[in-house]
């Protein structure tokens, strides 16, 4: 008898202590796959973001997955020199604002794109020759669009491919050529003087090999700016591949400039022909740096790419999840 209720008793612990297991791996796995981009990356602290073009947003579809999978948005050409400041003095925010209020009313953060870039500038400015002219026209540009949306921008692409390809220089632009190499570093000190709770970041593409002399160029001049104390607080990583994929040292590549002091994102990915391999190694390259803060497509379907002809982004021109995207959840944790 005694021996009976003693076991029944312990058969009702198991039972009970069975019942808890189950629950809690239930609750465990609910919580470590999401089952949107955005909302897996942020399991991680990260987000999962899309630039995003604003005469699209009143594409159903394309909003539709824009709000569904995508926490973090880059205008993709509505906050260039050319769109805010056609003439010198008259600015136009229009087209940004219209996506900077869609983020807001759907909890998107923004990463503005971008302040000081040799191209999509107006002639008015590539065409100027004097150097307090154009030092002044740079940091009224900078000031102006950063006064602008201060307190509304996660991070800034204070300055956008500075570098030449295939070496460790600067490339020839009318701000290098006119204001020499200080030129960047001027940017960014008055990005800081503008809107200190922006991230300020220096963006850019192929500098994900390790080994190429771009990117020691590039990591060479944020080391110095952390020993000299220029403000920069972060590295953007544009990251458009071809059918290759990522450098196999990309992760060494993140690492290192993140142990410069600086956060590192990619943030302008699309890959030829949008392998699930290559998508899932440059999604891990990333989940494997803590300061990787973030990972940006550059178009949501394949028909919305600057490079549509190579089918690099992750949902099809239907707005169907293609391949990819189950490698791009699974890699981010999911
Ligand atoms: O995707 C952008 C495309 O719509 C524009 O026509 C093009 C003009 O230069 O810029 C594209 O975006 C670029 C980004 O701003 C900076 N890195 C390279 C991107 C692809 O060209």
């Amino acid at each position: 008898m005694n021996i009976r209720i003693g076991t029944r008793r312990r058969v009702t612990l198991a039972a009970g202590l069975f019942t808890a297991a189950v629950l809690t791996v239930a609750a465990t796995q609910s919580s470590s796959a999401a089952s949107t981009l955005g909302a897996q990356a942020a399991q991680s602290g990260r987000y999962f973001g899309t630039a995003v073009a604003n005469y699209k947003l009143s594409d159903g579809t394309y909003s539709g997955i824009l709000d569904r999978e995508f926490n973090m948005i880059t205008p993709e050409n509505e906050m260039k020199w050319d769109t805010t400041e056609p003439s010198r003095g008259s600015f136009n925010f229009g087209p940004a604002d219209s996506i900077v209020s869609h983020a807001q009313a759907h909890g998107q953060r923004m990463r503005g794109h971008t302040l000081v870039w040799h191209s999509q500038l107006p002639s008015w400015v590539s065409s100027i020759s004097d150097a307090n002219t154009l030092r002044s026209v740079m940091n009224n540009h900078i000031t102006q669009e950063m006064s602008h949306y201060k307190g509304k921008i996660y991070a800034w692409d204070v300055v956008n491919e500075a570098f030449a390809d295939g070496s460790s220089n600067h490339r020839s632009s009318v701000f290098q050529n006119v204001l020499g190499n200080g030129f960047i570093e001027e940017a960014f000190k008055t990005a800081r003087s503008v809107d200190s709770s922006a991230k300020l970041c220096y963006n850019d593409y192929n500098i994900e090999d390790w080994n190429a002399a771009k990117t020691q160029g590039v990591y060479n001049m944020v080391k110095d700016f952390k020993s000299r104390g220029v403000p920069i607080d972060c590295v953007g990583f544009q990251s458009h591949f071809g059918t290759g994929g990522p450098p196999s040292n990309f992760q060494t590549t993140l690492s290192n400039f993140a142990a410069l002091g600086v956060d590192v994102q990619i943030t302008e990915l699309d890959i030829a022909q949008a392998s699930s391999t290559n998508y899932s190694n440059t999604v891990r390259a990333c989940m494997n740096v803590s300061r990787c803060t973030g990972i940006t497509v550059w178009g949501i379907r394949d028909s919305d790419s600057w490079r549509s002809g190579d089918s690099p982004l992750l949902f099809d021109n239907n707005g169907n999840k293609k391949a990819a995207y189950s490698a791009v959840l699974s890699a981010l944790g999911g």
